[in-house]
């Protein structure tokens, strides 16, 4: 493991600190690019993983993050309704512009743009939650109430 934070996972820290909170992130040699991968690598339920997915909405094209369960399927219906408008899931480039991650290292917070943000109330049921820290290799474990504290994320059932 390499003790020096790559400079997306940096943007991360500062992120997390200027929130008033402090996380390790924890960089692994193994990839954490999916939340399977994620699970498999720090040892926990695939559920416990925080999946920072990007939905954009069909006519005003804004940018929504949706900070999901890694065991769940997001219902592009349900979301489309909380916001009054279809969606669809955004294609990397869009991805990369709005948070400014690539897709397997998007967090939940630090993002480059503000974004409309859900989260899944899945997440609640567990003490200790993993999420995405900027890169495919890095992350961070949180509690669900710092989840919620970070992203003032609305929390949705999004099946
Ligand atoms: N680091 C892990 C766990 S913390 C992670 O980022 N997981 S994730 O689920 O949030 O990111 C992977 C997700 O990116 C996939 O579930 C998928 O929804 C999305 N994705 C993967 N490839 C593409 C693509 N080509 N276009 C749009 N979205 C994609």
């Amino acid at each position: 493991m390499n003790d020096e934070l790559k400079s997306s996972a940096q943007k991360v820290q500062k992120a997390l600190q200027a929130q008033g909170l402090n996380c390790e992130i924890v960089q692994m040699q193994e990839t954490t690019r999916t939340a399977k991968d994620a699970a498999q690598a720090v040892g926990c339920e695939v559920g416990q993983i925080v999946k920072s997915l990007i939905f954009k909405s069909k006519q005003s094209r804004k940018p929504i993050l949706v900070v999901a369960s890694g065991a769940n399927r997001v219902n592009e219906k349900v979301l489309g309704q909380q916001i009054s408008e279809p969606v669809k899931m955004a294609n990397a480039e869009f991805v990369r512009e709005m948070t400014g991650f690539a897709i397997g290292g998007v967090p939940p917070v630090g993002h480059q743009h503000p974004l409309t943000i859900f989260i899944d109330e899945d997440l609640l049921q567990y003490e200790e939650i993993w999420a995405a820290a900027g890169t495919p290799h890095a992350v961070f474990k949180l509690t669900p109430d710092e989840l919620k504290m970070i992203t003032s994320g609305t929390v949705i059932s999004v099946k």
